[in-house]
């Protein structure tokens, strides 16, 4: 924390510190059993170790359409090391679509902020939603249902509603330009473009990228997701950088759209 912003945590960003495989926090972990869940499925909160810095932000993740937490596992402790309180899920059965997974990442929230072990070091005030595929879009329902979530990154995301102009929360949608589950042209792209542009948005399409590139440890995700969720959980704009100018072209990157500067 400084004195202009009492938020953020950990030191000044570097495209390394963004990019490695773990950021400055050490991190804990502790399970919630399914028989502990209400309105969830269960699941495993990353934490940093340290009670030094005070309270955290934290994120919520949901996986996809028959899978499990494991899907999304790699994201907990690569987050959480960020300076983040991060709830990787089960949902009630894999079989869920993405209008329930909205409302299991809610209810996951509201587990981790009011009944978790670690409750006293998450800042329920700071609190976003992350999700692969029909978890991606559920969490695009999670935040068209609860507008003061902070930030939602939908990974691949999959929903049979293409339109989101409701969103408040601040949306980095992340596409795979090879994905033949939940293709860009009518997900990712429909759901990025029909956010409000008064929003802080961005669209963020993976190079050389599945369906299921958000299932393994991806750097690239790992970095844009850090950015989004620091830039706008923790108000921390040491991390505008990697988000303005808008990122160009790469091997990883087959396009990314959004407006600058953020804060709008
Ligand atoms: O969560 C997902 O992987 C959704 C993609 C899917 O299989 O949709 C078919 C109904
Ligand atoms: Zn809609």
């Amino acid at each position: 924390a400084s004195a202009a912003n009492p938020y953020e945590r950990g030191p000044a960003p570097t495209q390394a510190s963004v990019e490695a495989l773990r950021g400055p926090y050490a991190v804990s972990q502790t399970t919630v059993s399914s028989l502990a869940a209400t309105g969830f499925g269960g699941g495993t909160i990353y934490y940093p170790t340290s009670t030094a810095d005070g309270t955290f932000g934290a994120v919520v993740i949901s996986p996809g359409f028959t899978a499990y937490e494991s899907s999304i596992a790699w994201l907990g402790p690569r987050l959480a090391s960020q300076g983040f309180v991060v709830f990787t899920i089960d949902t009630l059965t894999t079989l869920d679509q993405p209008d329930s997974r909205g409302r299991q990442l809610l209810a996951a929230l509201d587990h981790l902020t009011q009944r978790s072990a670690v409750r006293g070091r998450v800042d329920a005030s700071r609190l976003g939603v992350m999700g692969h595929s029909m978890g991606g879009g559920g969490s695009l329902e999670a935040a068209k249902s609860r507008p003061s979530l902070k930030a939602a990154v939908p990974l691949t995301g999959w929903n049979t509603d293409k339109t989101w102009p409701e969103i408040k929360t601040p949306t980095l949608v992340i596409g795979a330009d090879g994905d033949t589950v939940a293709p860009v042209a009518t997900h990712s792209e429909p759901f990025y473009e029909s956010l409000p542009n008064s929003l802080d948005k961005a669209y963020l399409e993976l190079n050389g990228a599945t369906h299921f590139t958000p299932n393994t440890s991806n750097t690239t995700i790992a970095k844009y997701s850090i950015a989004w969720l620091k830039r706008f959980i923790d108000d921390d704009t040491r991390y505008e950088q990697f988000l303005c100018p808008l990122p160009r072209p790469s091997l990883t990157i087959e396009e990314y759209r959004g407006s600058c500067p953020l804060g709008s």
